[in-house]
């Protein structure tokens, strides 16, 4: 009946509405305010008609880019990023950051136009054929495909639903050619319009996990608290901050949870963190995962001390998944820290001081240890040379957006960089994904109004750096530091067995400043940390796209960055 509707010649007086417009009145009621993505049939003119109703609609140079973005955009607004593909190809470039916003629990929707059902299903070879539905269902929480107009509006609803309640992640949303042409009467095409109410629920623990969890932290000597990015997305902080300081417990944040309290704070232990790892007793996860970066809860790094768990999150599947744990808090995290601050009620003992003690003093000599690496002046300059004063610039910018990704350029960022407020770092993410910079730069812009310095390892940057003509383009605050140290790891490897490069060295002395001055932002070559310094600054200052090539000594770095430890030989030599 709904087809036969579809194809009959309408009346002349009824007004008509179709899918272009269906979808961007269905984005609009739902507060959908901007889409990342590259157009390309079927999807050109819904891009340029929802730009023309007011939804902000960004152009990338590669759907993968504009996937990072949207996934990002879903971590800092708790609303899902949407990023928009042409079929096959456009759509396959989405999905590894569908994926990827899947695996670090971000909520997005990757909506991408697709050829003819009926031609795809008999693969007769339509343009950009491809089955997208069945690929993408194991990449992401659900996959849904629309194939009537008077259905937009339910299909939607479910994608954002699906993918901000519960545990957030990425969902697919699939859209036939022909849904956008379809024409139905504007008034049931109104009516079919859905609002997501109320779309992530607060799930509130049960009362009798909140006492367990508080019993557990009353029998520790040595409690830890470990805040993920989990705890950053709920966007709880004063509540967690609330929790942190009553309970008197050092705190370790996990890479994007630094800055929900500054890295500065007298209990923050980012700085010990081999010491509270090993010697706690005692440890309450909020909002992070016992998975590979905290290696999985076991074996060397934690100790040999037993250790019991306490762990808030909104996935009940997520509890025993490494190490069993003694007190599981399931709901979201803001309702877990309301109702554990409020059964702790006004008189609650802080945890041992001798503890927080051990812990300070170990964090004052490891700082005190690290300090004049910062301040060295070598030339070449080192990774610690240029962060030293990169760091200064964060602390005067705390509301800055800091961008990271690479091995080295990752690793020792993290380590020496202090943040001072919540979302305000942006990385790799649970995979180690290099390629995310870009995307995220450009998100973190549009999204938050602040500006953006991305410190990129050069091969990081290589993954997505043709993004500098979006920045430009859309003229975003971005300041790029590219530590440039001639390739992966390090720039010094050498091929004994032929005349071709080593697999890890990229060309000598490469000038990536003048990739910004082609599309007219300002490009700078900087050999010194004083240069380096001067350089960003005037940066950070004037907002104007910049992309600063800091040379880096190429036999500074090691391989892999931090988790060397990872690579097949030494997990070899460690069995
Ligand atoms: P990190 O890498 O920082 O350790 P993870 O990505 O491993 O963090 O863990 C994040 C965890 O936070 C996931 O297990 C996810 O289910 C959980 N989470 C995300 N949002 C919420 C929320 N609002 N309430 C409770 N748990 C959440
Ligand atoms: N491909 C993707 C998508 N992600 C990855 N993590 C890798 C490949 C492997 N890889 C790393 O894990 S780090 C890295 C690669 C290629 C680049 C490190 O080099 P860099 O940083 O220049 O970015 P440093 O400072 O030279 O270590
Ligand atoms: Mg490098």
């Amino acid at each position: 009946m709904a087809e036969a509707a579809l194809k009959t010649a309408p009346e002349k007086e009824e007004e008509l509405t179709d899918g272009f417009n269906l979808i961007i009145d269905a984005m609009k009621l739902n507060g959908i305010q901007t889409i990342y993505g590259v157009p390309g049939i079927p999807i050109t003119d819904f891009g340029r008609m929802a730009q023309a109703a007011g939804i902000r609609v960004l152009s990338f140079r590669h759907e993968q880019n504009a996937g990072y973005a949207a996934a990002i955009a879903g971590f800092l607004t708790r609303r899902p990023g949407i990023c928009l593909t042409v079929s096959a190809p456009g759509f396959l470039n989405g999905l590894t950051a569908l994926a990827h916003a899947t695996t670090n629990c971000f909520p997005m929707i990757l909506i991408s136009g697709s050829s003819e059902r009926e031609i795809v299903d008999l693969q007769q070879g339509d343009y950009e054929e491809m089955d997208q539905l069945a690929v993408a269902k194991t990449m992401c929480k659900a996959a849904y495909r629309v194939l009537h107009a008077q259905d937009i509006g339910i299909g939607l609803a479910r994608a954002i639903r699906a993918a901000v309640s519960g545990r957030p992640g990425g969902v697919y949303l699939d859209l036939p050619a022909k849904l956008f042409g379809q024409v139905m009467d504007a008034t049931a095409g109104k009516k079919s319009l859905v609002k997501v109410i109320d779309a992530a629920p607060a799930q509130l623990p049960s009362p009798a996990s909140i006492a367990r969890a508080l019993d557990v932290l009353k029998s520790a000597r040595k409690p830890l608290i470990i805040l993920g990015k989990g705890a950053a997305y709920a966007q709880a902080d004063d509540a967690i901050k609330a929790l942190v300081e009553k309970s008197g417990v050092p705190f370790l944040p996990m890479s994007m949870a630094k800055g929900l309290l500054p890295d500065t704070h007298p209990q923050c232990a980012g700085a010990a963190r081999s010491t509270v790892l090993k010697d706690s007793d005692v440890v309450m996860m909020i909002g992070a995962r016992l998975n590979w970066l905290l290696s999985h809860g076991k074996g060397r790094a934690w100790g040999d001390a037993p250790k019991k768990f306490i762990q808030i999150d909104i996935e009940p599947r997520e509890m025993d998944s490494n190490v069993e744990i003694a007190a599981p808090v399931v709901g979201d995290i803001g309702s877990c820290v309301a109702a554990l601050l409020d059964a702790m009620g006004g008189n609650w003992t802080k945890a041992p001081s001798d503890w927080m003690g051990a812990v300070t003093a170990k964090r004052e000599e490891n700082v005190a240890k690290m300090a004049p690496r910062l301040m060295n002046n070598n030339n070449p300059m080192d990774y610690h040379g240029a962060l030293g004063v990169l760091r200064t610039i964060i602390k005067e910018r705390p509301d800055a957006v800091l961008v990271n990704e690479g091995a080295n350029t990752l690793d020792l960022t993290r380590g020496v960089i202090d943040m001072y407020k919540p979302r305000k770092r942006l990385d790799v993410g649970t995979w180690g994904v290099m390629g995310v910079g870009m995307g995220q730069a450009i998100a973190a812009a549009v999204e938050t109004g602040s500006k953006v310095l991305a410190i990129e390892g050069d091969s990081a940057f290589g993954f997505c750096g043709m993004e500098v003509e979006t920045i430009c383009r859309y003229n975003l605050p971005v300041c790029i530091v590219v530590f440039n140290n001639d390739g992966i790891y390090r720039g010094t490897d050498t091929n004994k067995a032929g005349s071709d490069p080593a697999t890890t060295a990229f060309v000598k002395g490469a000038r990536y400043d003048k990739m910004m001055e082609a599309f007219g932002g300002t490009g700078v070559n900087a050999t010194t940390p004083d240069e380096l310094k001067r350089a960003v600054n005037a940066a950070m200052d004037s907002g104007k796209p910049t992309l600063i090539n800091a040379v880096i000594d190429p036999a500074a770095g090691s391989e892999s960055g931090r988790i060397g430890n990872l690579n097949p030989q030494s997990r070899l030599k460690k069995k």
